[in-house]
């Protein structure tokens, strides 16, 4: 199988901050607060499209970085969000979190859509604190960080253009001198008993070639090498026939076409139909009487082309005329899904909901801090403002709501003790 593989690292946008604002109007000596929301962190979005055949554009840049959204302002006004960062990949990339190695989603539509980076939520201006109790509060929530994840993108090459012919034609040449691929060439019936696959890079487009092994009578019936390599061609848009011009084996070239063709069309007449190119081979040394072939091809309106995969002529004019029958092929490939159709969009895996959300640990480190974690902990302690009194209020709230501070006194916490979260150290002193 071949993989196409590009490693990136992605990170969502940090929200905006919440605004702390109050109304200043004439004559009003303590107006209301009025800070707005910040706007949401944008998203990083990975999106098929099949317009592109290779991770080739992924593999040049490394990382992607949604923008951050805006801060809340006065007045009530609300941040804008930070716009989505859509990556486009070839339809069929499998996309992976590498540090868990867990599958995200398998692109494997036109238009598919998966956001595998959320962006960090706004934080709630001032104004969102007012109470009955607290007119004028003098805090804002900050925006949450924005994720950050390394993503291998996985892409199983499925071949759009397939090479075809008798064995020892000079399939296997073909796909080495038009891609990087390095086939086994042999002089022997039967060097390529699996397809090869290799990209044909041109001057405006790329595609996958495909070395099918050779084809003998009776293939469709299960002879030789039979039906597993047909099934190979099967999911091909072209076909380009390879045939032995030279007659070096002895065989009338016509014959040779001829025979392919029946064994496809025996294997399935959807098959046959597919838009094919005739590769007239081994030109270098001579041709042999190529009159009838050359008249059959015309009376079946098949395109040909004088190669010599050994030396390359012709090859380059055959791989354009390929890349050109496989755009048409595509533009005529039936309904293809609308961009953007919000039935596939994939939804990230919520890892929020497991249970220990609301779990707190509570470790002692090496130079005597006490060290907590927790995911629910977390997510406050990121939406918290340390320049804020207010903000470190709501923080202080939770952690003795929920006993915290009791259980770090009774394992020893004393006013000037050291509590961390996160890298973040803060002194603790008991104002009850
Ligand atoms: N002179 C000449 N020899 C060629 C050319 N193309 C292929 N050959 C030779 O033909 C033989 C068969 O080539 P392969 O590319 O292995 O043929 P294949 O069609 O892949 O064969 P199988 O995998 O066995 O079906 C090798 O010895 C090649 O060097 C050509 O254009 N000119
Ligand atoms: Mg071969």
């Amino acid at each position: 199988m071949f993989v196409d593989k590009a490693t990136i690292v992605i990170r969502s946008g940090k929200g905006g901050d919440g605004a702390v604002s109050f109304r200043r109007e004439p004559f009003v000596p303590n107006g209301g607060p009025d800070g707005g929301n910040g706007g949401k962190g944008g998203d990083i979005v990975f999106c098929a499209d099949r317009g592109l055949r290779t991770l080739m554009d992924l593999k040049y840049m490394k990382k992607y970085k949604a923008p951050p959204g805006q801060e809340g302002m006065s007045s009530n006004k609300y941040g804008k969000g930070g716009e989505d960062l859509v990556i486009r990949v070839p339809v069929g990339s499998v996309i992976i979190d590498e540090e868990s190695g867990a599958f995200m989603a398998d692109l494997a539509e036109d238009g598919a859509r998966f956001v595998a980076a959320i962006g960090g939520k706004g934080g709630l201006g001032n104004s969102s604190f007012k109470n009955s109790v607290r007119q004028a509060p003098n805090f804002a929530e900050a925006g949450t960080q924005g994720q950050e994840r390394t993503i291998v993108i996985e892409l199983k090459l499925i071949a759009d253009v397939g090479i075809i012919g008798l064995p020892n034609v000079g399939k296997s040449t073909l796909l080495a001198s038009s891609t990087g691929a390095k086939p086994k060439i042999a002089n022997y019936h039967f060097t390529t008993i699996a397809p090869n696959l290799g990209v044909v890079e041109l001057a405006n487009t790329s595609f996958v070639l495909a070395d099918i092994p050779g084809l003998i009578e009776g293939a469709a019936d299960g002879a030789g090498l039979g039906h597993d390599f047909l099934k190979h061609v099967e999911r091909t848009k072209v076909l380009i026939h390879v045939v032995d011009a030279s007659g070096s084996e002895g065989r009338k070239p016509l014959d040779d076409f001829i025979t392919v063709m029946g064994e496809i069309k025996s294997y399935s007449e959807l098959l046959a139909k597919k838009p094919q190119i005739a590769a007239l081979n081994k030109i270098d040394i001579g041709t042999d009487d190529l009159d009838e072939l050359i008249g059959f091809l015309d009376s079946e309106g098949i395109k040909y082309y004088m190669i010599s995969a050994a030396t390359n002529e012709g090859v380059g004019e055959l791989m354009n005329a390929a890349a050109g029958m496989l755009a048409a092929a595509e533009r005529d490939g039936g309904d293809m899904p609308v961009w953007g159709d919000q039935s596939l969009w994939m939804r990230v895996t919520r890892i929020e909901d497991e249970p220990d959300y609301r779990d707190i640990k509570i470790d002692v480190s090496e130079d005597g801090a006490f060290v907590l974690s927790g995911k629910q902990l977390h997510k406050i302690f990121d939406s918290t403002n340390f320049n804020d009194h207010g903000s470190i209020g709501y923080l202080n709230k939770f952690l003795v709501s929920n006993k915290i501070i009791r259980k770090l006194k009774d394992r020893g916490l004393e006013d000037g003790g050291t509590i961390r979260i996160k890298d973040f150290d803060m002194e603790w002193y008991d104002d009850e």
